[in-house]
């Protein structure tokens, strides 16, 4: 717990001003907001689930400032409910419902509807930034060391698809949470900070750059995710590989600027390449924020989780499961735990 003493902390700053930041340094700026999304039904089936679901194929046509683009989205929604149902917003990995990353039926027996959009239907996962949204927002691939990487353009899918849930009346539009893993737990964390609509943000092992502080981290460090994935970031986020020490924020700040919403960050023991340890006091170091703006922060013991431990209480909410890292059917159990305490 030593490394929180040596944390730069955004309690004297505002939201606004720790965004800024992030967006400048670290995952650089998103296309605006587009004027008009518009779904398309592609296809449905009435009877998934053993009929206790629909699952819709839809298409998703957003009208924007930059240009026009459209995008595959899946929704499926239980059949019975008394009352406007909660709702998950899931960034995956595959454009296949249900998905060992998506037990939609678990889900829909919950009670939640899940709208999910696959990452890479709306720009590659590589340094091509001429396909997709990327082809749309920059069209000669090039951006400036500002603008955002391919996390940025992600999020920015996942925000349209919440303009289109809040427009379903089956849908209570106050309850929708946002999840993803490792790559897509960091864009998950970074649609949270950007979109005040949602209910919580979850990231599921997002480890460097998403929810895990970058100093001491022993697992994957700036240098060697820049040296791999640069295109996930904005270019001037380099500049803080092996520079840590220096660097005038930390991840907290990504976790703190989710407020006035919930977070939630799981990990796995596993994991080590996410930096569980690190995973954790990024929610203890953020917690002061929530705090100071009068909502219970992160509420935790005085000392690293142990493996099975989850904490609920808060608006940063964590567990540590057993296992490596993967989205498994153990953490939506407690993703769906914590939300039914708090919904
Ligand atoms: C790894 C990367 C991690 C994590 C992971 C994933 O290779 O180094 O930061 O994002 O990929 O997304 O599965």
């Amino acid at each position: 717990m030593e490394i929180l003493k040596k944390l730069p902390m955004p309690d004297g700053m505002t939201k606004a001003e720790i965004v800024d930041l992030l967006l400048h340094e670290e995952y650089g700026y998103l296309p605006e907001a587009p004027q008009s999304v518009v779904a398309e039904v592609v296809g449905e089936e009435k009877n998934f689930c053993a009929g206790k679901a629909t699952l819709r194929h839809l298409k998703l046509h957003t009208k924007n400032s930059f240009g026009d683009f459209s995008f595959p989205v899946f929704y499926a929604c239980p059949n019975e409910k008394n009352e406007p149902v909660p709702c998950f917003i899931h960034i995956n990995f595959r454009n296949l419902v249900p998905d060992r990353y998506q037990p939609t039926e678990e889900l829909i027996d919950a009670g939640f509807a899940v709208l999910t959009v696959f990452y890479k239907d709306i720009s590659s996962d590589d340094g091509d930034f001429t396909n997709g949204l990327a082809g749309v927002v920059y069209p000669n691939g090039k951006r400036t060391d500002t603008q955002c990487g391919k996390i940025g353009l992600w999020a920015w899918a996942a925000m349209r698809v919440m303009d289109y849930a809040q427009t379903l009346p089956e849908i209570d539009g106050g309850k929708i949470s946002v999840v993803g893993h490792s790559r897509l737990g960091k864009t998950a964390l970074l649609t949270g900070m950007l979109d005040e609509r949602f209910f919580c943000a979850i990231s599921n092992d997002s480890g460097c750059s998403g929810a895990a502080l970058s100093r001491e981290n022993d697992g994957e460090t700036i240098a060697k995710i820049y040296e791999v994935f640069p295109f996930w970031f904005c270019e001037r986020y380099a500049k803080y590989a092996n520079q840590e020490d220096g660097m005038p924020f930390d991840q907290h700040y990504l976790i703190a600027a989710n407020y006035p919403h919930r977070v939630y960050v799981a990990s796995a023991e596993g994991d080590a390449w996410a930096c569980p340890k690190n995973e954790y006091l990024s929610c203890v170091a953020a917690s002061s924020f929530y705090e100071k703006q009068g909502k219970p922060g992160f509420v935790h013991p005085p000392r690293i989780a142990e493996v099975g431990e989850c904490f609920h209480e808060g608006w940063i909410a964590y567990h540590k499961r057993a296992g490596t890292h993967y989205l498994s059917r153990d953490d939506w159990k407690f993703y769906i735990d914590y939300l039914n305490q708090h919904l």
